[in-house]
């Protein structure tokens, strides 16, 4: 008896009750990949501001998205629910803002809620009590915002920007927090490192004499794989174009090739003629050595020194670009302490999904594959979460919104696809039962940029089955793909035509088909 109180009472201590309306500071980025964040593993780049919110709080090593695609992964954030049931299911969709969303459930339970930066979904964004969004992707350097709806062009580098705009928000939303007993939640949106990779002036001499590892996967021939992974346009070695992405003239033996159609020449002298002179004239003295050293030995490379250029090109503007987010990321934080109230705010970084940092030689993201289906996922809440831990739990993006509710004591409504995270917050990630046995993904952008064919899949905590939904084997079956990922997590070699694994594909087959049940999918002929 006297040992079970005790245990008890240990237990009732280990989790603290959680403490009313917290606020909510919810910071993203466009395409951050986990691989480019020190604190899941990266060697080659240092991101302190996100390392101190795994530290100080709980780091998710399975977050997920549903759809790996920016426009359709918000709506899924704002929604709790999949792309099928919010309507929006490509980025040349209109959000439908008139759907009920956790900001408008927040504001009628008596939060005030703003955004700022990126929204990428077409409609004017609803249930905020302010918003300054970009207008569409949104440009890096002087970008048109629209504020509270109207058009505003403000002058310097986006992410300084955004930066600059969350601060003062948060200046003035802790007033509110703490005099008015008003709390709320702040979306900080980041457009970087959105494509094409342009950091701040400060960042161009940022990892010059570095050489940026190699993904082992940076010339995978496909082999392994069912036809979908060699019909893509994403590669670092045929589709990254010469001015827009690499800021490099297109070597005159390269400038008529098919994959570098050449519109995009002036682009780079365009946008960088919105600049002041000398931050112009900055950014390009950074690439001209380099550019020169590459123009001189270009007739002398191979295919393969030609790749191994670009990638290093390529990465170093990524990871320069995506530094800044992580300054951002960092200044929030401190904003925090110094305005008191980092104790009572909850606070996430995560990306609108994962990104190939030219892992199986792309860049992008778009496929299951685990790059992109990936997300970094990062919570702090002192006194809820317990500091320094890690979770495998198969979370999603579906989950922040019905999170975020649960958070603030509000009601999770029952329409909402995805399952609250607070319990597995409490517990530093530790429960008796998995959080979820296996995810549901679906793809549909097929016609936009990099053609990736529809697919949808499950994954499970070591198995993931893809199926292509417009892709048809000889026989009429339909193409398939399935890894081991304890085995292979680089997904190398596709089990799906292997009788060994004849019955773990047919439980998964199950699964998907459960799943497309579960969450109301529609069902796609080329599946039976
Ligand atoms: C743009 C990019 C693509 C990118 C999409 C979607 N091309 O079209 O490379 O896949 O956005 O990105 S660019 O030439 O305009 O940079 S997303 O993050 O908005 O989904
Ligand atoms: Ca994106």
């Amino acid at each position: 008896m006297i040992a079970a109180a005790l245990l008890l009472a240990t237990a009732t201590l280990a989790v603290p009750p959680v403490p009313a309306r917290p606020n909510i500071v919810f910071i993203m980025s466009d395409d951050h990949g986990k691989q480019a964040i020190s604190c899941y593993g990266s060697t080659v780049t240092q991101t302190p501001g996100i390392d101190r919110i795994a530290r100080e709080g709980i780091r998710f090593d399975r977050s997920s998205v549903t759809n790996s695609i920016c426009g359709p992964s918000r709506a899924v954030m704002l929604t709790g629910k999949h792309s099928h049931i919010n309507g929006f299911a490509i980025n040349e969709g209109k959000f439908d803002g008139s759907q009920q969303t956790f900001p408008k459930l927040l504001q009628a339970a008596g939060y005030r809620t703003e955004v700022v930066g990126k929204w990428h979904l077409e409609s004017d964004p609803t249930g905020f009590n302010h918003w300054e969004v970009l207008v569409g992707q949104g440009d890096y350097w002087n970008p048109t915002f629209i504020v509270d709806g109207v058009k505003t062009v403000r002058e310097g580098h986006v992410t300084d920007i955004i930066h600059a705009d969350a601060i003062a928000r948060l200046d003035a939303l802790a007033d509110g927090a703490k005099n008015h007993g008003t709390p709320f939640a702040l979306l900080v949106h980041h457009k970087a490192p959105h494509r094409n990779w342009m950091p701040q002036a400060k960042y161009y001499a940022l990892f010059k004499d570095v050489v940026i590892p190699e993904p082992g996967t940076l010339f995978d021939d496909y082999a392994g794989r069912s036809v979908a992974s060699s019909l893509q346009k994403m590669m670092v070695a045929r589709d990254l174009s010469w001015e827009y992405d690499l800021k490099v003239d297109a070597p005159a033996k390269q400038a008529s090739a098919a994959a570098d159609p050449g519109q995009l020449a002036t682009w780079m002298s365009n946008e960088l003629a919105r600049l002041p002179a000398a931050t112009r004239e900055a950014i390009q003295a950074t690439y001209r050595d380099e550019n020169a050293a590459f123009a001189a030995s270009f007739a002398s490379m191979d295919a393969h020194a030609q790749t191994s250029w670009k990638f290093q090109r390529y990465a170093k503007d990524y990871l320069r670009t995506a530094q800044g987010v992580d300054d951002s990321v960092g200044g929030i934080l401190a904003e925090l302490d110094k305005l008191g109230i980092a104790s009572n705010t909850l606070v996430v970084y995560t990306s609108d999904q994962g990104w190939f940092l030219g892992e199986h030689g792309w860049f992008d993201k778009r496929w299951m594959y685990e790059e992109s289906f990936r997300m970094p996922l990062v919570v702090r809440w002192p006194g809820v979460i317990p500091a320094g831990t890690t979770s495998d739990a198969l979370v999603q993006n579906l989950d922040f919104a019905p999170t975020f509710l649960d958070a603030a004591g509000v009601a999770i409504p029952a329409d909402l696809q995805g399952k609250s995270m607070l319990p597995l917050l409490r517990a530093g990630g530790a429960t008796d039962k998995p959080f979820r046995e296996a995810v549901y993904y679906r793809f549909e952008e097929s016609k936009g940029p990099h053609v990736v064919p529809r697919h949808e899949g499950v994954a499970t905590d070591r198995w993931k089955l893809m199926r292509f939904l417009d892709l048809k084997e000889a026989d009429g079956s339909p193409v398939l793909e399935l890894y081991d990922l304890a085995a292979d997590p680089d997904e190398r070699k596709s089990l799906a035509h292997d009788p060994a694994h004849a019955a773990t594909l047919a439980e998964l087959t199950a699964r998907l088909e459960a799943l497309r049940v579960q969450y109301r999918a529609p069902a796609d002929k080329s599946a039976k």
